[in-house]
């Protein structure tokens, strides 16, 4: 089973236009949530898929490749693609400045490795060359929803959510693109402090009374 990326333009008049469709092969575990961004800062946009894959695409590697990267042309149209390596199978990533330099930087979610990955942009070749910095996290991946980022306490500094089934995850960032992975005493409670944890310090935590 083959997948396919569609890139469309928009037409002028309401429409969309295929102007090319690119065949995916290997990763057949699924490509998940994806992201357009400047991959490797040449002044052109570029497509960002998760690969969850499966270890048999990928044999004597030890991990799966966690992110796919199609290379984009300027003409709306993009390569074949490559794997990159990010951690041991894709399953979410988000875009955000985590070092404040203002160049959008890459996290990601992989759920055979239970880590966060975050590759941050430099000013010379963008996301391309930086190894990603791992945090492990609670690992069931059956229960992952989605990653978000966003600066839930209000210091500045933007911060990562895994957002699971059973609840949610805080990697708060603490300057210069470095986490503050979950303690491993939270990790063992999983997310039902997490949960209660009042994120904004309005005197409320998740699903006090007062916020239902
Ligand atoms: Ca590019
Ligand atoms: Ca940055
Ligand atoms: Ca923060």
């Amino acid at each position: 089973m083959a997948a396919t990326i569609r890139s469309c333009w928009a037409g002028g008049d309401g429409t969309f236009i295929v102007k090319t469709e690119v065949f995916l092969t290997g990763g057949l575990g699924g490509y998940g949530p994806s992201v357009i961004t400047d991959y490797d800062d040449d002044g052109v946009p570029d497509l960002i898929a998760t690969n969850e894959g499966t270890p048999s695409d990928f044999p004597g590697t030890g991990e799966i490749p966690s992110l796919f990267v199609l290379k984009g042309f300027g003409d709306r149209t993009f390569n074949g693609g490559k794997f990159v390596d990010a951690g041991n199978s894709g399953l979410g990533l988000t875009l955000g400045d985590f070092t404040g330099d203002g160049r959008q930087d890459l996290a990601i979610y992989n759920g055979m490795s239970s880590t966060v990955a975050l590759k941050l942009a430099s000013s010379t070749t963008g996301l391309t060359s930086v190894p990603a910095a791992r945090y492990g996290v609670v690992g069931d991946y059956h229960l992952f929803v989605t990653l978000l980022s966003g600066d839930v306490n209000g210091d500045g500094t933007r911060d990562l959510l895994v957002v699971a089934h059973a609840g949610v995850q805080v990697l708060l960032g603490t300057g210069g693109g470095h986490m503050r992975a979950p303690a491993a005493t939270e990790i063992q409670s999983f997310s039902e402090d997490l949960k209660a944890t009042d994120l904004n310090h309005d005197g409320f935590g998740f699903g006090d009374p007062q916020r239902r």
